[in-house]
């Protein structure tokens, strides 16, 4: 028995190597990634490779500018006259954001839209046995009629994936249907008894004969045994494509696919000739599964519940834009579910498919959408795009199993809420639109995947509810930023609690959350729209506790998986969002961690969150809280060989308080089932003698330190003046908005030490650090914080406009030596510089350092102190 099962396994595979090598022979996907021309203005070429984009350096460098206009690539292929007989495809995975085609100079087609498939027969168009030329002209303007119109996201111009050149024999599966692959796969009848497919094939005929074909449909378990298999024999009538569907009878105790167990079969698609020569040849993962939801108790996934928790993923990396190669953006995948995460949600608009089948393979759901997002065009053009998108989206993407989700706006309203120029009736009108086109794509999306769930995102704002067109989706999503954008971090329960009283029968999702994070700035004392990772662990230990506390909330999906290219932003770093769990190059911030101890019970697992505790300085008796995260419930925490405590972990993580050493220290945690380690170097500070260090810098105005690579110091939070030590004597922390939280100044140029320059004091007229008798360089830093205030809608404030007419005019004075006179940033600075002063000072009878700033016209302003000892 056991013998003769080997047996079929080796015949299946042995039967399977037969078709691909045959395959190779008749259908053909060549992927042409080498050696095409660019060029920005058609005079200058460059060699490059696809994937490509030319804005992967603009869109973060001020003095060039983001380029959005014209991209030009062009590339020679030879078409053999062998393949004269064959059919021939051009396809593009994504050119974003609009393409046309042309072959030996004659124009193949155009495509509208940068995150979907298409592609063109291109068979009349060839020349045989000679080289012919592909020319593909790109355009990321503006453009009205192509969404996303506007968004918070960098729309990256190029051909940045892969390019396929596809032969085919004349019989094959369709590719015109929205290029997907010709064949759909429905579910039927699921269970944990039984599970059956249908599949629906779309074959076509070129040839100017009826052709008789044989369609081989075969079910293969995970390990490559025969399951089910059903040949039928088909007439196709001449230059047409027809739908043939098919069945495959039920399996019986089927082994069902979920996250815990991504249980995969295999069908493979064999299209012959009469004679069983093969012709084409498509294989798709199958997943048994089923899903529901339900208003009151969540989701369930083939009839039980799962929360879903996960992340919403962008595809675009540091250094590559969105022309990332493949293997690196598997990897993304692969943290996401080493994470622990069931779900993700592809925002905002389609990503590579084979990211999809890794998320079939790996176990976890998916949410996709198209980039409708922030405002639509009230333009038929507009409307025929967006539906187009989402035929394409949903022809692409409907084999994978794990998509469970199909979504098509995102906070659609956004615009439209910030919007203080349109009248009342552009705005009904605009509102009318919306809803229109919402139903248009809900309809659609049901009629096309009437066994996925329809979604859609909104952000926090009555319009979606009075509108109704929140009433649309099977499932809605919040996109929620109390404690950031809004509010405080409790309020996101309020709110969810009253939506599901109000509206009962709808399932909710928080479809996005999350504040900034920067590694360089942490703080024992975290606050709203500070940037410190510990805020951030502060807002998402919440929410998690929030939505798991809630049986109706289907789940919630962090933004965001990763730092992402923003080109209008000005976070702590410009043009970057750092709402990221992992920095833009994936370097997970300690939240990654955090969240694998709530999510991954796989093995006992304890993180210190110590990874980015650069330069930690520490006055006096100074202790500081160290987070550990971990699935156990109970640890010892030793420092440096000695038990210090014993802690709890609830919700994933404990607080142990330490009292560090000056030096490398030693932290040790210890659980019943494993152990941690880490190393922590601790400057301590007794009192300002400057004998063991030389250097010291304040981050003037702020609570966090910020580790700056730029001085190679990490600058200390400032306090009120403390005799023996250092601190302002009046002023109050800058803000630029009246929500006291928000309003840091962005987009700071000549310096990527934003975090020291964002943060200041206002109206300070002394400051005193009382250093010893000696001689000092000291280094002030400043920026003039309201010119030209970046109007970010993504932070909703009030700018006060007002302000940019402000104009401070002061003098500096190091003890009475003068520094700097009428100094008068505005205007020796027309843009937004980070500035520094530097002189030296000799420090005498024990007076120590009083920085004065005294107001000529306005209030002074300080970001920040660096001090050297000379000698
Ligand atoms: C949102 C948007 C997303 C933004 C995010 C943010 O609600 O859907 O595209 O990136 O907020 O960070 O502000």
């Amino acid at each position: 028995m056991k013998h003769s099962k080997i047996h079929i396994i080796n015949k299946n595979i042995i039967l399977l190597l037969c078709f691909l090598f045959v395959l190779v022979s008749f259908s053909q996907h060549k992927t042409i990634h080498s050696g095409w021309q660019f060029s920005e203005n058609k005079i200058s070429w460059e060699t490059i490779n696809i994937p490509h984009t030319w804005n992967k350096d603009d869109a973060f460098d001020d003095t060039r500018g983001y380029r959005r206009g014209m991209g030009y690539y062009k590339k020679q292929v030879f078409i053999s006259s062998e393949e004269k007989d064959k059919i021939h495809y051009l396809k593009f995975n994504g050119v974003n954001q609009e393409a046309t085609v042309y072959i030996n100079g004659k124009q193949v087609g155009n495509h509208k839209g940068g995150y979907t498939a298409f592609n063109f027969e291109v068979t009349p168009y060839l020349i045989y046995d000679e080289y012919n030329l592909i020319d593909v002209m790109v355009d990321n303007s503006h453009n009205i009629d192509i969404p996303p119109l506007d968004a918070d996201f960098t729309f990256y111009g190029g051909i940045y994936r892969d390019v396929e050149l596809i032969t085919l024999p004349k019989q094959h599966f369709s590719l015109d249907d929205f290029a997907s692959d010709g064949f759909y796969v429905d579910y039927y009848e699921v269970s944990d008894e039984k599970a059956g497919i249908e599949i629906t094939s779309i074959l076509k005929n070129a040839s100017k004969s009826n052709s008789n074909v044989k369609l081989h449909l075969i079910l293969y378990d995970d390990k490559g045994k025969l399951i089910k298999e059903r040949t039928e024999i088909l007439m196709l009538p001449l230059e047409a494509a027809n739908e043939v569907k098919i069945k495959l009878s039920e399996v019986y105790n089927p082994k069902l696919w979920s996250p815990d167990n991504p249980y995969l079969y295999k069908l493979q698609l064999i299209l012959q000739d009469e004679k069983g020569n093969l012709l084409d040849s498509k294989s798709s993962n199958i997943g048994f599964r089923w899903v529901s939801i339900d208003s009151e108790n969540g989701f369930f996934l083939n009839g039980k519940p799962i929360k879903l928790i996960g992340v919403n993923r962008h595809q675009d990396y540091q250094g590559y834009g969105n022309a990332v190669p493949l293997e690196i953006q598997k990897k993304d995948i692969e943290l996401i579910k080493n994470m622990g995460a069931n779900v993700i949600r592809f925002a905002h608009y389609p990503h590579r498919r084979e990211l999809y089948d890794l998320c079939d393979k790996l176990g976890i759901l998916v949410w996709t959408e198209i980039p409708v997002v922030n405002k639509v065009t009230n333009s038929k053009a507009f409307f025929d795009v967006c539906i187009n998108m989402q035929n394409e989206h949903i022809k692409q993407y409907y084999n994978y199993p794990s998509v469970v989700m199909f979504g098509y706006m995102n906070e659609i309203f956004l615009r439209l809420a910030f919007d203080n120029k349109s009248s009342d009736e552009e705005k009904n009108q605009l509102k009318t639109t919306s809803l229109k086109l919402a139903r248009q794509l809900e309809d659609l999306t049901r009629q096309l995947a009437p066994n996925h769930i329809t979604v859609m995102a909104c952000h926090l704002n009555e319009v979606y509810n009075e509108t109704g067109i929140a009433d649309l989706p099977m499932l809605l999503g919040w996109n929620l930023y109390f404690g950031w954008y809004d509010k405080e971090i409790q309020d996101l329960g309020i709110f969810l609690d009253n939506q599901h009283k109000r509206y009962p029968n709808r399932s909710l999702l928080l479809s996005e959350y999350g504040p900034g994070a920067d590694v360089r700035i942490f703080t024992k004392t975290p606050k709203k729209f500070d940037f410190s990772t510990d805020y951030q662990a502060k807002l998402h230990q919440s929410y998690y506790k929030q939505i798991t506390d809630r049986p109706f909330m289907t789940g919630m999906t962090a933004w965001n998986f990763a730092d992402f290219g923003s080109e209008f932003r000005g976070d702590a770093i410009p043009h970057v969002n750092q709402k990221g769990l992992v920095q833009y190059d994936r370097r997970p911030k300690e939240i990654y961690y955090w969240y694998k101890s709530v999510l991954d019970d796989d093995k006992p697992f304890i993180h210190i969150a110590t990874d980015y505790l650069s330069g930690l300085t520490l006055l006096e008796n100074e202790s500081y809280p160290i987070q550990v995260f971990s699935n156990q419930e109970q640890a010892s925490v030793f420092l440096n060989d000695e038990k210090v405590q014993d802690v709890n972990i609830e919700n994933g993580f404990a607080i142990a308080e330490l009292h560090f050493f000056d030096g490398v220290n030693h932290i040790k945690i210890i659980s019943e089932n494993t152990s941690e380690e880490k190393k922590v170097e601790v400057k301590r500070i007794s009192n300002l003698d400057f004998k063991d260090f030389n250097r010291f810098g304040i981050n003037i105005g702020s609570h966090f330190y910020f580790s700056d690579v730029n001085h190679q110091i990490t600058f200390i939070p400032d306090q009120p003046y403390k005799k023996g030590w250092f601190g302002y004597l009046d002023g109050k922390p800058f803000r630029m908005t009246k929500d006291k939280n928000q309003g840091i100044p962005h987009n700071i140029k000549n310096s990527t030490s934003e975090p020291l320059f964002q943060t200041m004091l206002e109206g300070c007229s002394t400051y005193k650090i009382d250093v010893p008798d000696g001689n000092y360089k000291v280094d002030l830093f400043f920026v003039e914080p309201q010119i030209k205030p970046t109007e970010n809608i993504y932070n909703l404030s009030e700018i006060d406009n007002t302000s940019t007419k402000i104009q401070r005019i002061f003098d500096v004075f190091f003890n009475e030596q003068l520094v700097e006179k009428q100094f008068n940033l505005a205007s020796a600075y027309p843009e937004k510089y980070g500035v520094s002063l530097t002189s030296t000072i000799q420090i005498s009878n024990n007076n120590g350092l009083t920085i004065s700033l005294k107001d000529f016209k306005g209030e002074p302003v300080i970001s920040g102190v660096l001090i050297e000892k000379l000698d």
